[in-house]
C-alpha cells in the first residue's frame, strides 16, 4: 500500500473504517467505472499496486452478455461536470470472470464487482456467478438500468427494489451493496426497501439524467441522445440525497458525487457516510483519491478527531435533523 504523506498522518489520525464487515485501510473507494485498473496494471504494472489510491476497488459494471456500449460521442463536458453516455461496454460475465477477475484479484485491496441485469433472471445469474468466486469480497447491484420486463428502472421503484432483493439475497452470504440512482421521486422508500430485504450497504449517487445539444446541428450531441451527469455540479444533490438516505436507513453508506477534496469527503461523512468514492475527479488526476485521503486526514485532525471511526458517530450526532 502507499506510504508517503498518509504515513505521516497515520501517526495522528486513524483512517481505518469498514464496509459491511470488510475492513478497509481508509474510507476512499473508486466510483464504479471511473478507474480502469486492468488497463492501469497492463501499462504501469507493480507501481499501480504499490501506490493504489483506493481502499477497495469497485469494478466497472458488468452485464450477462457482452456489450459494445453506446454510439459515440459518449462524453460532454459541462462547466462543472461531465455527462457520460458510455452504455455499459463490457466483456459479459463469462469474459469478465475469465479475463479480468484474475487481474483485478492481484490488486492489494478488497474487490467489489458491480453487476447490472436487464431482468431479475439476469441479476440472479450475475450474482450467482460473481459471488461464488473467492476473489470477490462483495457485489454491488447497479439498479440504474431498466428492467426489460416491467420497463421500470429497478432503483426508481421501492416495489421493484424489494422484488430484486428478495430474489438475489438468498443467493450469497457475501455483502450486497445497492448503488442508488438519484433519478427518482423519493429515494428514501427505495433505500428502505433495499434494507428491509437484506442489503448490507448502500452507495450513492449514480449519475443524474442529463443531455447536451450539438452546437452545430441543434440535435443531440451524445450518440445515445442522453446520458448521466457527474462531477462537482452534482455534489449538493448527492449530499442532499445522502442526508435523506441516512435518515431513512441504518445501513452503512458509501457517499459519492463530485468529491474533489478532503473537505468534500468529510461533508459526506458528516451526513452519515462511512465511506466515500472518488469518480470524475480521477479522470483529471488518476491519483486524486490518494490526495483526497490525505486531505481528509488533515481535515479530521483540524477538527480534533483522531479517527474516522470516532468521527462518524460524533459528526452524525451533530448533523441537522432530516
Ligand atoms: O456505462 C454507463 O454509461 C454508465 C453506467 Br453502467 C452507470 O451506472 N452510470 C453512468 O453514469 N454511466
Amino acid at each position: 500500500m502507499s506510504v508517503g504523506a498518509s504515513a505521516f498522518m497515520a501517526e495522528t489520525v486513524d483512517l481505518r473504517t469498514e464496509l459491511a464487515g470488510i475492513e478497509l485501510e481508509h474510507p476512499v473507494l473508486n466510483g464504479s467505472g471511473t478507474f480502469d485498473a486492468v488497463a492501469a496494471l497492463r501499462s504501469f504494472g507493480e507501481e499501480v499496486r504499490e501506490r493504489f489510491p483506493f481502499s477497495a476497488f469497485v469494478s466497472k459494471t458488468i452485464t450477462l452478455a457482452p456489450r459494445g456500449g453506446n454510439r459515440p460521442p459518449r462524453l460532454w463536458e459541462t462547466p462543472a461536470g461531465l455527462i457520460n453516455s458510455i452504455g455499459l461496454p463490457n466483456k459479459g460475465v463469462e469474459g469478465f470472470l475469465e479475463h479480468d477477475l484474475p487481474v483485478l484479484a492481484t490488486l492489494p485491496v478488497p474487490l467489489i464487482v458491480s453487476v447490472a441485469g436487464f431482468s431479475q433472471d439476469e441479476f440472479e445469474t450475475l450474482v450467482r456467478g460473481v459471488a461464488a468466486r473467492g476473489e470477490v469480497a462483495a457485489v454491488e447491484l447497479n439498479v440504474s438500468c431498466p428492467n426489460v420486463k416491467s420497463g421500470c428502472v429497478v432503483g426508481s421503484e421501492a416495489g421493484e427494489m424489494a422484488a430484486l432483493m428478495r430474489r438475489v439475497r438468498p443467493l450469497t452470504p457475501k455483502p450486497l451493496i445497492v448503488k442508488l440512482t438519484p433519478n427518482v421521486a423519493a429515494i428514501g422508500p427505495v433505500a428502505s426497501a433495499a434494507e428491509e430485504w437484506g442489503a448490507d450497504a448502500l452507495s450513492l449517487i449514480n449519475t443524474l439524467r442529463a443531455t447536451a445539444v450539438d452546437p452545430a446541428s441543434g440535435g443531440p450531441w451524445l450518440g445515445a441522445g442522453g446520458g448521466g451527469l457527474s462531477g462537482p455540479a452534482v455534489r449538493p444533490v448527492a449530499l442532499a440525497l445522502t442526508r435523506e438516505v441516512a435518515a431513512a436507513t441504518e445501513l452503512p453508506l458509501v457517499g459519492m458525487g463530485g468529491i474533489q477534496r478532503g473537505r468534500d469527503a468529510l461533508d459526506f461523512i458528516a451526513l452519515g457516510a462511512s465511506c466515500v468514492a472518488v469518480g470524475t475527479e480521477t479522470f483529471r488526476d488518476p491519483m486524486a483519491a490518494a490526495r483526497v485521503r490525505d486531505e481528509l486526514a488533515h481535515e479530521l485532525q483540524r477538527a480534533s478527531l483522531r479517527s474516522v471511526r470516532d468521527a462518524l458517530p460524533r459528526l452524525r450526532g451533530a448533523r441537522m435533523p432530516a
